[in-house]
């Protein structure tokens, strides 16, 4: 796919996702994918999740259970669903080794003309992960940044995530949670505000987006997720991208750490 294949409308969103991004330290670029494009992306995770469940030894190096994360995130969730709480996934690692749909949804011309457009020049691939939250029974992630982070991080802190949205973030669903302004706290302020223990549901802002959504998020934007109370999965795939001529400093080497897209797709700064 070349830029010149992009449709106007898929240009449009991205240009109103920079300036969402510059103002707002995250970006939701609604429906970049339509519903049966998604199939054989789901149907490719479903197949991978299923091999994990069959084998959780052989694929112990990069899944993280719910079991397996502090108890506290599955708070609300009733003691008759814990067993099945526990034996849910957390994060898959490296999701894109694991699938070539997989790889090629996280390195789709989509994915790179917004991380070359919000990073403004050529950029790189960290790594990527599944993120679950099953229906009724996912857990929530406490409120954080993602830079500086002990697992990937460039020096600098020029880096997004960008959440491929594979069921889209409804309120109850498991949304994502962002503290509208907390992109320009200082560090001080941040760990302040952290000690609060401010609960999820009550703060903050829901990125709410439909199906095949893509959300940036930039990397001081302070952000969390609601548990799961639905009755429909929410299910993200996530990678993590940064300017090629970074440094950046990784615990472990995954399959698309250093990926460098061949065929820039630029648009022009207007
Ligand atoms: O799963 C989410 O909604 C948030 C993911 C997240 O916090 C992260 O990748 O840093």
């Amino acid at each position: 796919m070349k830029i010149s294949d992009f449709s106007t409308e898929f240009e449009k969103k991205v240009r109103e996702a920079k300036r969402q991004f510059l103002l707002e330290g995250f970006a939701i670029i609604p429906e970049v994918w339509n519903i049966p494009s998604l199939d054989k992306v789901l149907h490719a995770l479903e197949e991978v999740i299923a091999s994990a469940h069959a084998d959780p030894v052989k694929w112990s190096e990069y899944v993280l259970w719910q079991k397996d994360i502090p108890i506290a995130q599955l708070n609300g969730i009733p003691e008759s669903k814990m067993r099945d709480a526990f034996s849910q996934i957390y994060i898959f690692g490296d999701i894109a080794m694991h699938h070539f749909e997989l790889r090629n949804i996280i390195l789709s011309p989509y994915c790179i003309a917004v991380a070359q457009h919000i990073l403004g020049e050529e950029v790189i691939c960290h790594f990527s992960n599944f993120t679950g939250r099953a229906a009724r029974i996912g857990a929530c992630c406490q409120w954080h940044r993602d830079w500086p982070n002990s697992y990937c991080s460039t020096r600098d802190g020029f880096q997004i995530r960008l959440m491929i949205c594979l069921d889209g973030m409804k309120s109850g669903q498991g949304a994502t949670r962002v503290i509208p302004g907390s992109q320009h706290w200082d560090n001080a302020r941040f760990k302040s505000w952290q000690r609060h223990k401010w609960p999820l549901e009550a703060m903050g802002k829901a990125l709410l987006c439909p199906s095949g959504s893509l959300v940036v998020l930039g990397p001081t934007i302070v952000h969390g997720a609601e548990g799961n109370r639905s009755s429909k999965a929410r299910r993200n795939l996530i990678a993590q991208w940064g300017r090629k001529r970074d440094t950046l400093c990784m615990q472990s080497v995954e399959s698309l750490t250093g990926y460098i897209p061949q065929c820039p797709h630029f648009f022009t700064n207007i």
